[in-house]
């Protein structure tokens, strides 16, 4: 790996399984991040031991302590700006955030959606994929934007809908592919490879009309 690692924040809220797989990545010298803090609105979120068995700094910053949105998004960003990330990364955080917040992380903030963007956008995927009847399902990582979970997606980890899964059973089956895809995304952004461009993401300067999709089992690095 060439170059410095590219200065990261991650947001959480709960069990920090994607922070996980950013922590085994950069261990691994797979990802050349250096994740400069883990900040999470739930003080028990268990995304917080990891962080600290990992060695990197972690903050709590809670909701409730604030009355508005704006004023807690506000504190926020000093919490983000304090350590100079270049990229911010929603890794199962839960709180919808401003637009004041998304426009001064423009082409520098990511999620990832359990679902395959522009399907599901919301709460809830998995149970409402299963009511559909959709046959495919799966995790979207995309650029944040105002619009909640309308952004330009970068990445696509699809899975089969099998016929006795449950809500449970089938999240299981997109957390693998969310522990798989997240970090290639994390890994094109450090690698200047993606950029945010208008409303449209770009790969290696092409842009992503319609996302790349890491098939189960496909190796990341054919992509
Ligand atoms: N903020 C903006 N402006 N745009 C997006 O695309 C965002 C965002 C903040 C978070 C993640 C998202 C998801 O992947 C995300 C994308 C929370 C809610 C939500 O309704 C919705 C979508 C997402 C995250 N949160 C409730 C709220 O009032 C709280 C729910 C709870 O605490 O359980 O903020 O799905
Ligand atoms: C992930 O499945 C992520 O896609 C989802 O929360 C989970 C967090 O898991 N995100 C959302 O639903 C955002 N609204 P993790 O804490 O183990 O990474």
């Amino acid at each position: 790996m060439t170059g410095s690692p590219l200065p990261v924040v991650v947001l959480i809220s709960g069990s920090g399984s994607n922070l996980q797989a950013f922590i085994d990545g950069r261990d691994e010298g797979s990802l050349p991040i250096d994740i400069r803090a883990v900040i999470s609105n739930k003080p028990e979120a268990y995304g917080l031991v990891r962080a600290e068995q990992a060695g990197i700094p972690t903050r709590v910053l809670p909701h409730r302590d604030f009355d508005s949105r704006e004023a807690y998004d506000e504190a926020l960003r000093a919490m983000i700006d304090e350590v100079a990330p270049e990229l911010v990364i929603l890794a199962g955080f839960m709180r919808i955030l401003s637009t004041g917040f998304v426009d001064h992380y423009q082409g520098r903030l990511i999620n990832i959606h359990p679902s395959l963007l522009p399907a599901f956008r919301g709460l809830d995927t998995h149970q409402r994929a299963l009511a559909a009847g959709v046959r495919e399902h799966g995790c979207s990582v995309h650029f944040v934007t105002p619009d909640l979970d309308a952004g330009p997606v970068i990445v696509q980890g699809p899975v089969a809908v099998h016929d006795n899964d449950d809500p449970q059973s089938l999240a299981e089956r997109v957390h693998g592919q969310e522990h798989r895809v997240y970090p290639l995304a994390v890994r094109w952004l450090a690698e200047g490879r993606v950029e945010m461009r208008g409303e449209r993401a770009y790969l290696d300067g092409m842009p992503l009309v319609t996302a790349p999709r890491l098939e189960p089992g496909q190796d990341p690095g054919t992509l």
